[in-house]
């Protein structure tokens, strides 16, 4: 939705009101700098920040301007939490001064705190803390490096936005992965794949004469979280942004994002030396490919100073690959990683393939064809795994080359943008999801080798370790379409940073910047975020269903789908009902997809009566009157899971009720809109794919599940033109 004017009515209103319920479009996400209203609180923050001490530094460093950001969102953060402008001096000049400086240049302040205080803050932490400089009582905001400052800015800002103490004051951190990337799916022509916020927020025609200020606010978001990297085009590349033109345009984006840590990669298309290049092939071991490539980086650092390097997608859906000349992933990955060694570059090669004339498993392939190559990879080739085996759904069994290739750095990949959960309608807060995945045991080498400490590099000790999200955010006003959705950047930002938070922590941490911190709001929103994404798994697939979504645009069931081009993109491929049951087997009896797995997990997920009840169908075909755990019948289960989801929504509309007249108009409305929505897509969810499977289990529906509105065909014949963020709908 977009909301660019805020009417003049809604502004007297809010005006009237005072500043609580001033209008709101959303744009400043969780970087909203309201005054704090306790007037005795800001009296405390005030005295402890009275100006901003930028002393020279004495030794020589390189500089990316991020000091200068620090201080620029110091000045604006605390203007408006406390109403007080704060001058900038070179030494302080009285207590209260923040002192900002790095470590690398500055050893007099680095003389302020322990060895092992800089260590912990490693290469882009921070430490904050009282100390005595000059003869005044200062706040030291210290990096080894500069961006660590500015870490620490926003950190020291968020700590003010949620009101915590000023006394004791003590933050060092560091982040546990060292490439913290969003991967933008947007294309040249401004369309985003599977976006559902509006179009890109990149305006290719304009750049890189018409620098627009939203760009730098996105940096300022992306860096106040932790984000260090942006992949700014589609997985499904077009080869014209390695163009002379182009790359221009890229890198008036990296000098706006260069001074907040962001570093700048694209999507490299496979056969660009053909498209672009006038070569009459790809073949990576082809001399001339190799140089075209070589050229090729050598013209983008001259142009990008910083470059991050690529993201490839290939043989995978279509897109152009190695396989077409007989070569393999690596052989792909190789010829690239060569080229953008020299400049400390990487390559993020893409583990997302499966191919329709294969006959194996879809959940099989990307292992089978990954696996055996673990040892082959260069050193900054690293491959990008997607959380799970299939595709993003609402609930995945974590992907098994996470437990397999001890000799790769391995990149997780988690989607932000709710392609297969309820898209920018629906609230699924994604913190538990992630944290699931990120807590998930591989059991490889042996028991605690999560995903986590798989990607983060600890348990293989590799020197590199990257995390990506597929982003959710377009050009509409408040960036994510769904105004709760900004939870889920943040969130992303949060657990790349740190992935021993938990997501109670993060979204209580955001509900309160981004609604204030009364309780009486974030209770009731807090409860709401941490529920969604369980509610929605249950309203559309529970129990380890999966795959059963509408084609193409993904919105909404689909379990009838039996025709869409190939086989494993129908629905029927994996939920595979009939009358003897539901479920796909991944067992020994099935595709045995679960020998991907350490013994640990094999047992455990091999027998039903121990596989969760969460996965239960993602690897077993049980009968329709398979006994659960709860005792209940395997059909009543499932309908019960169904509604369930439904009641829940239900119970966030009467919460958000609640919150009417204690927040801006606008958000209010806008989520109330969209919770009725969510409950009318909730109620098609259960009754589409009860009447569906009903067909199959013939059994009534169990009591206390609501009967369905309509009979099964209304469901299908139901259509939905020009969905957002479908690439067929252009
Ligand atoms: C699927 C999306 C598709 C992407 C693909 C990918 O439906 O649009 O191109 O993933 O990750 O989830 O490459």
């Amino acid at each position: 939705m977009r909301l660019p004017f805020v009417s003049i009515a809604a502004m007297a209103v809010a005006l009237a009101a005072g500043s609580l319920l001033r209008a709101d479009d959303g744009y400043r996400l969780w970087l909203r700098y309201d005054r704090v209203a306790d007037e005795s609180l800001r009296a405390t923050y005030a005295a402890a920040f009275t100006e901003i001490a930028l002393p020279a530094p004495t030794r020589p460093g390189f500089s990316l301007g991020s000091i200068e950001a620090a201080r620029d969102e110091l000045t604006t953060g605390l203007k408006g939490l406390l109403g007080v402008d704060l001058s900038t001096v070179s030494q302080p000049t009285r207590d209260g001064a923040l002192l900002l400086g790095t470590a690398v240049r500055s050893p007099e302040l680095a003389g302020l705190v322990s060895e092992a205080d800089l260590r912990a803050a490693s290469e882009e932490g921070y430490v904050i803390r009282p100390v005595i400089f000059a003869g005044k009582r200062c706040v030291l905001v210290l990096g080894n490096r500069d961006v660590g400052v500015l870490y620490g800015a926003f950190a020291l800002l968020r700590h003010v936005q949620l009101h915590e103490p000023i006394a004791g004051l003590n933050l060092v951190s560091a982040p546990r992965i060292q490439r913290r990337l969003l991967n933008h799916w947007d294309n040249l022509n401004g369309f985003v794949e599977r976006g559902y916020a509006g179009q890109s927020l990149w305006r290719w025609f304009e750049l890189p004469d018409i620098v627009s200020p939203r760009y730098r606010d996105y940096a300022r978001a992306c860096a106040s979280i932790g984000v260090n990297g942006t992949v700014l085009t589609n997985v499904n590349a077009n080869a014209l942004v390695l163009t002379p033109a182009y790359l221009q345009k890229v890198a008036a984006l990296a000098n706006v994002f260069r001074p907040y840590g962001i570093r700048v990669y694209l999507t490299a298309r496979f056969s660009a030396p053909v498209e672009i290049g006038g070569l009459k092939t790809a073949d990576p071991l082809d001399p001339a490919v190799k140089q075209w490539w070589t050229d090729k980086v050598a013209e983008i650092y001259r142009i990008i100073p910083g470059f991050g390097g690529f993201l490839v997608k290939a043989n995978s859906e279509g897109q152009p690959g190695p396989q077409a000349y007989g070569r393999n992933h690596a052989d792909g990955a190789n010829m690239l990683a060569d080229a953008l060694v020299p400049y400390g570059g990487i390559v993020m090669w893409r583990a997302f393939v499966y191919d329709n004339n294969v006959p194996a498993d879809r959940h099989t392939q990307g292992f089978s064809e990954f696996q055996p190559l673990d040892g082959q990879f260069r050193s900054n080739a690293i491959v990008q795994v997607k959380n799970g085996a299939i595709d993003f759904m609402p609930r995945e069994p974590f992907h098994p080359l996470f437990g397999a290739m001890p000799q790769t750095p391995l990149a997780l990949e988690l989607q932000i943008t709710q392609e297969y959960l309820g898209q920018s309608m629906q609230l699924a807060f994604l913190g538990p999801l992630f944290e699931e995945v990120l807590d998930a045991d591989t059991f490889r080498p042996n028991a605690g080798s999560t995903i986590a400490k798989i990607v983060d590099g600890s348990v293989d000790l590799h020197g590199i370790s990257v995390i990506a999200g597929v982003a959710n955010i377009g050009d509409d006003r408040n960036w994510t379409g769904h105004p709760l959705a900004q939870a889920n950047w943040y969130a992303y930002g949060r657990l790349a940073w740190d992935h021993q938070l938990t997501s109670a922590q993060i979204a209580n941490e955001w509900t309160r910047l981004t609604f204030g911190n009364d309780s009486a709001v974030v209770q009731p929103i807090t409860s709401m975020l941490l529920e969604s994404h369980e509610a929605v798994v249950n309203y559309s697939m529970p129990l380890g269903l999966h795959h059963i979504m509408a084609e193409g645009h993904h919105y909404g069931p689909g379990p009838w789908v039996d025709q869409a081009g190939r086989a494993d993109w129908t629905s029927v491929y994996y939920h595979r009902a009939d009358a003897n049951g539901v479920g796909f087997d991944r067992t020994k009896s099935g595709s045995n997809a679960l020998a991907q797995y350490a013994p640990e997990i094999q047992n455990l997920w091999g027998n039903p009566a121990t596989t969760p009840d969460n996965l239960l169908l993602w690897f077993h075909h049980l009968p329709w009157d398979y006994r659960m755990k709860s005792g209940r019948p395997l059909w009543d289960e499932i309908a019960l899971h169904y509604q369930s989801g439904v009641d829940t929504v239900r119970t966030w509309q009467k919460a958000w009720a609640t919150l009417n007249g204690k927040m801006d108009d606008e958000r209010f409305t806008h989520v109330k809109q969209l919770l009725a929505r969510q409950e009318h897509d909730a109620r098609v969810w259960r009754d589409a794919c009860l009447l569906y499977f009903q067909q199959f289990s013939k059994k009534p529906l169990p009591a206390g599940v609501e009967p369905p509105e309509h009979p099964l065909d209304f469901y299908k014949a139901q259509q939905i033109h020009f969905a957002p963020g479908h690439p067929g709908a252009h």
